[in-house]
Order: C-alpha cells, then structure tokens, then sequence
C-alpha cells in the first residue's frame, strides 16, 4: 500500500504475525470525534445517542450474547439461509476474490462464507473492518481455525475503512454486510452507505447484504424486549461507556430501557427513559445535560422492510441484483448485487 494514503489518514498499522496485521487511527482523533458527536446529539430536542457508540469492548460483547437469545431471532435465521449458501454462492464467485467484512466477527456467520472460500482458494485474503477492538481478538480466533487464512483488519467505522481500502489493491473483493446491521442507520445515512459501498466497489466485486423482513408486532418486539433483560444491558452500556470515556456522571439505575415497534416507519425504536428529574455532567464533552422524569434519549432505529422495498433500494443506487435468499419463514434476506 502507497505510504502517503496511510499517512493521509492517519493509521498506525500494527503487524501481529505474518498472518495478521491491523490499521487502527490514532487514538486521538477518534476520542475528539466521540465527545464533539455526544455533545451535539444530547443537546438536540429531542436528545439522541448514536447507536455506533454500543459498541465498546463490553457493548460488543452483549452485542454478541443478544444474537443466541431466544428471542432474537434475526442471527439464527441469517445462519440458516447462509448455510443454503454453501452450494449456490461458489456460482458467483472465482478463486481471485478477497473476502471484506464491515461490521466483523469471529461469528458462526464469518466462518460459514470463510468456508466457502477456503474451499475455492489456497490462500484467502480477509478484511474485516469494525470500530470495536474485538476485531483483534476475533480475528486471533479465525486464524486458529483456518490455516490459509491471511487477515488484515481495519479498525474504523465503516466509511473510514472503506475508503481505506479503495486504493489498498486491485483485487476483485465480496463485500459483506450481514445481521441487518444496514437497518439501525436512517433512511438519508442508508442511502449515502450504499452509494459510498456503489462508489468504492471495482467492476466484478460483489456485494452481499442481509436485511430483516417486516413481521408479527410481537415478535419484533420480545426480539429487542427480552426476558433475561441482556437488550436491556446492552442499551444502559452506552450510558457507561460515556462515564468512562468521557468523563461524565450518569447513574444507570436512573434509566430504563424502552423498546417498541413503530409499524407505520416499519422500525424498532429503543430509547433510554430518565426515571427522574436530573442533571448529568459529560466533563469532556462540556455540557450539563438536564433530563426531565419520563424523558426518552433515541438510542437505536432497527428499521424493517419488504422485499420489493429492499429491490427498489438497491436499484436506486444502480447495483445489479443477482440473487435474493430466504428462510423458509420469510424472516430475513440475503441480497447478492454487482455494480452495473
Ligand atoms: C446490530 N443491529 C443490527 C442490531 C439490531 O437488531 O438492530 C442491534 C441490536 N439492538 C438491539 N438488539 C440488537
């Protein structure tokens, strides 16, 4: 890779072993753009939290406890339809394809398309890029498991490592985006994702996204409400994470997790409720934040769709569609699309 990209960004690069190196931005800048984000989204009206920010070490970690819930049906269904992958998806693709993550893991998930590279390759190529460290760990994992594997991670958002990996090679990559991560952002951010994914993907790369289906109320909402109240933890992290990082004064018994489906913007909302009358400080953000009792911080959007709503999407931004799978309740999507 060109020096003066890496510079330009501003990555250290880290080389583990002659299997696995990582990219990271220094540490600085990133901390600067968490408080500067907090400070702005807590004082809009009404006051929100970016659900980016849920995943700290202990955020990915209950991130990856809600996906074998009972109630949280969306991880084990995506596995399903992957596993009918294994026959079909060698169709689309060559033994010169890399294989790109955003959003990584060290998941049954990653190791179902690993298997279907491995197979095709002697040596496969992986970037998984994810803002939590977790990457390091997950990857240490893969590697264990898998002896032609060769990882370089990027920990970053999604735009930062994309963009990271625009000038990176020539080499024809899949990109994947599974777990329907694609619908905690909002309709505006969704479409500026996949036209930035549309804009940085070469002739012949393809793109898989998975994507949950509008269903039952009620199912939707025991999935983002269950029973052994880790959802809840998982929502309540943030607030901790912002003690830590931040420097601020939140007490976590004053807040409660809030979750429901609103059917008519086809979304699970969550929010963070304020059980009190109270003022928090956010040292490093600068703010003293007043919350009223029963006043609700917006902490996630896990939006729903249709297939057609899913096909008209990713027309819009001009991606060829090549093939949609299902599981067999019709819960969720796997889309396969190429850039035209
Ligand atoms: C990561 N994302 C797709 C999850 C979702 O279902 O929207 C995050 C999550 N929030 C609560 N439970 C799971």
């Amino acid at each position: 890779m060109n020096d003066t990209i890496q510079k330009n960004l501003q990555y250290k690069k880290y080389i583990l072993d002659s299997k696995l190196q990582y990219f990271k931005p220094h540490s600085s800048a990133v901390e600067k753009t968490f408080a500067e984000e907090i400070s702005y989204s807590l004082s809009q009206d009404p006051k929100f939290i970016s659900p980016k920010f849920f995943y700290d070490k202990k955020g990915s970690d209950l991130f990856e406890k809600i996906c074998s819930l009972p109630e949280y049906y969306p991880t084990r269904t995506e596995i399903s339809i992957l596993e009918k992958l294994q026959s079909e998806l060698p169709n689309f693709l060559d033994d010169t394809f890399q294989l790109v993550e955003l959003g990584s893991g060290a998941s049954v998930k990653t190791r179902l398309v690993l298997d279907i590279f491995t197979k095709l390759q002697t040596k496969t190529e992986y970037f998984p890029i994810d803002i939590s460290e977790i990457l390091t760990e997950s990857s240490e994992l893969l590697l264990k498991d898998y002896d032609s594997l060769h990882i370089t991670g990027i920990i970053d958002t999604y735009e930062g490592g994309l963009e990271f990996l625009k000038n990176y090679d020539d080499k024809k990559n899949l990109i994947l985006f599974l777990g329907s991560s694609f619908g905690n952002f909002t309709p505006d951010e969704g479409r500026k994702f996949l036209q930035t994914i549309h804009s940085m993907m070469k002739p012949g790369d393809l793109f898989l996204i998975g994507l949950d289906l509008v269903k039952d109320k009620q199912i939707l909402e025991s999935a983002y409400n269950d029973s052994q109240g880790v959802t809840s933890e998982f929502n309540l992290n943030v607030l901790s994470r912002i003690n830590d990082e931040l420097d601020a004064d939140f007490n976590l018994n004053d807040f409660s997790h809030y979750s429901v489906y609103n059917s008519k913007d086809q979304r699970i909302e969550m929010y963070l409720k304020s059980l009190v009358n109270q003022s928090v400080v956010i040292s490093k953000s600068n703010l003293l934040l007043n919350l009223l009792k029963d006043e609700l911080i917006h902490t996630e959007h896990s939006h729903k769709y249709g297939l057609d709503q899913i096909h008209n999407l990713l027309n819009d931004v001009k991606f060829e569609i090549k093939h949609t799978w299902l599981d067999d309740n019709n819960y969720f999507s796997l889309t396969l699309v190429s850039k035209n």
